[in-house]
């Protein structure tokens, strides 16, 4: 079960053009500082860091509709893709992270390339699946689901900086966990494409033990295939994770989330993860920052076979050293 045969690799994506809030560029920085490397090789992962992509800002880019900066993502979306379909095809789990959460979109772009049959877990306080006609922000970080979604493909207008891609993605591939703050015509999205979803309430009601099984059992029991886990902070809870651009309260608790990867862990699906939106320069005090970027390490850590009850490895010999 333990999946230790792969390589990690660690894309760092500094990108923030996704929503109007600088800093989150800087969160691969800070979640490396608070020692995701050294964590993932205690665990006996041979970690590829390939550290930062740059992305360049575009000069003209004009506003689409209210949406900012439309080329600008779609370009740093389309670089992104094209280095996590080669970690992937490389054979490295992969971990990418934000930056906001538009660069899902380039991500789980890249990783489909690779994996066409994979299905994709959302973790989160939103849903991200405005489409430029609904969303209240125009913010793109909020709208990468909708354009992944094949569903929604006659309700998607032509963004221009997207023409390189194709939504790929059915909605009975996705589900999302930890949502407290849908929009209306999100709302509208999930009900009427029937996507599988658990908002905090559903966890509060079912406990997070058969959300997971719900949660799994919705998307790999016809088949076994490649998971994408798409993990912005936000989930958690503000008071646990207070570096983040659009928090919201009532959110996941620390138990919940690593439960959470821990059973994705225990899969032995995890082919690509993403860790966004951690904004170093909205922590009110330098210890609500390293809760935040500590948090996000504790989390990947758990996607990549940390457990809490502990573990060994049965070296060559078979013996215990006592
Ligand atoms: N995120 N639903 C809001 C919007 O602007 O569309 C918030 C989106 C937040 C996006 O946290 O990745
Ligand atoms: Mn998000
Ligand atoms: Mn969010
Ligand atoms: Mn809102």
């Amino acid at each position: 079960k333990q999946n230790r045969s792969h390589s990690v690799a660690i894309l760092g994506a500094p990108f923030s053009k996704g929503q109007k809030r600088r800093g989150v560029e800087h969160g691969p920085k800070a979640i490396r500082d608070a020692g995701l490397v050294e964590r993932l090789s205690n665990l006996d992962y041979a970690v590829h860091d390939f550290g930062d992509l740059t992305f360049k800002h575009l000069e003209k880019d004009e506003h689409f509709m209210h949406v900012p900066f439309p080329r600008t993502v779609g370009r740093a979306n389309q670089l992104l893709s094209g280095a996590v379909s080669g970690a992937v095809g490389a054979g490295h789990t992969c971990i990418m992270l934000g930056g906001d959460h538009s660069l899902a979109i380039g991500s789980v772009e890249g990783h489909a390339q690779q994996c066409p049959d994979l299905c994709l877990i959302w973790v989160d306080a939103h849903a991200d699946v405005n489409t430029p006609l609904t969303s209240p922000s125009g913010n793109l970080h909020g709208q990468s689901v909708a354009f992944l979604l094949k569903d929604l493909q006659n309700k998607m207008p032509e963004v221009p900086g997207f023409s390189w891609m194709k939504p790929f993605l059915s909605a009975r591939d996705l589900v999302y966990i930890g949502l407290r703050d849908v929009d209306p015509g999100e709302h509208i999205i999930l009900k009427t494409l029937g996507i599988q979803y658990f908002s905090m309430r559903d966890i509060d009601r079912m406990g997070i033990q058969r959300v997971m099984e719900v949660t799994l059992d919705h998307l790999l029991a016809r088949k076994r295939r490649p998971i994408h886990l798409s993990f912005d902070i936000d989930a958690f809870d503000p008071s646990l994770a207070p570096a983040t651009g659009t928090p919201v309260n009532g959110g996941l608790t620390y138990r919940e989330g690593i439960y959470v990867t821990e059973e994705i862990h225990n899969t032995g699906l995890l082919s690509v993860m993403d860790v966004v939106e951690v904004n170093p320069t909205l922590g009110a005090t330098p210890e609500a920052l390293e809760a935040t970027t500590s948090l996000a390490v504790d989390v990947i850590a758990s996607a990549l076979g940390q457990t809490r009850e502990g573990a060994h490895i049965i070296r060559k010999s078979g013996l215990l050293v006592l």
